[in-house]
């Protein structure tokens, strides 16, 4: 009997240690979307085009793709500013086993789009665009998202990790769309430094007062809105506060962001 106590105190505490590591992720992918932005970088093209600068963005916000854990997409204009393309790009997801989050997309336009150096705009045929980011996602207290894209607080830090082996952007094409090798243009990004926030809850997931946790004031804020067009307290967002707003916090009720 105290045997059979002792093992399965080690198992509870097993799961303890496993489930720490999933919780994050899983917080990232309750919350349903999350904001991201390139701090720095550095590009190099070479071959028909030539050129080396620094890399970066403005924080942007993403959802996660329906049913696709914490797979996104993102137009490649999004992803490198100086490419004038709509072409989407799928940033597929890896749990790594000590937690990480890596993605990967791997994509080929083959489009003859433009690609702007200095002030002015290339004939530019994207053949293929390919990469990796490796992000440590870390706790944080409920806050709102530092990066001021979503609308509402986040509890997960995410910053890129392993170096530039696990963190690059590459492309391939051909220089005023000539594909002859001459005007054949490789461009490298790396020494990325990049942030992202996002888990907490949304009000979908009955949330109400963007606590990140789903508990008894959520609770109560649907009663005392019980029947009315309240779009603040409309959970599911039908146009009114019923019962199946009330079945969504009970049913959710103790889950934390
Ligand atoms: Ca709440
Ligand atoms: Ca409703």
């Amino acid at each position: 009997m105290h045997y059979l106590t002792k093992t399965l105190g080690l198992f509870s505490a097993l799961a303890l240690v496993t489930a720490s590591f999933a919780q994050l992720p899983q917080k990232l992918e309750r919350g349903g979307d999350f904001s991201i932005r390139i701090i720095d970088g550095r590009y190099v093209l070479t071959g028909g085009l030539g050129g080396s600068g620094s890399f970066r963005s403005s924080a942007l916000r993403f959802e996660f793709l329906p049913n696709a854990g914490l797979d996104w997409q993102l137009r490649v204009r999004d992803l490198v500013n100086a490419i004038n393309s709509d072409y989407m790009l799928r940033w597929n997801t890896t749990i790594l086993p000590n937690g990480d989050i890596r993605w990967d997309m791997d994509a080929t336009p083959n489009e003859c789009t433009t690609l702007r150096i200095g002030s002015s705009d290339i004939n530019f045929k994207l053949t293929r665009i390919w990469g990796r980011i490796t992000l440590r996602l870390s706790e944080l207290t409920c806050q709102a998202d530092p990066h001021g894209r979503l609308n509402r607080s986040v509890t997960v830090q995410m910053d890129e990790t392993g170096g530039d082996q696990n963190n690059y952007l590459r492309l391939e094409g051909y220089a005023f769309c000539v594909e002859q090798p001459l005007f054949f243009t490789e461009g490298n990004v790396f020494q990325l430094d990049i942030r992202g926030y996002g888990g907490g809850l949304p009000k979908s997931q009955g949330n109400l007062n963007n606590d990140c946790v789903v508990d008894d004031a959520d609770l109560l804020i649907v009663l005392f809105n019980f029947g009315t067009s309240d779009a603040a307290n409309d959970v599911n967002g039908d146009g009114i506060v019923d019962d199946a707003d009330l079945l969504i916090v009970l049913f959710n009720f103790g889950l934390e962001g």
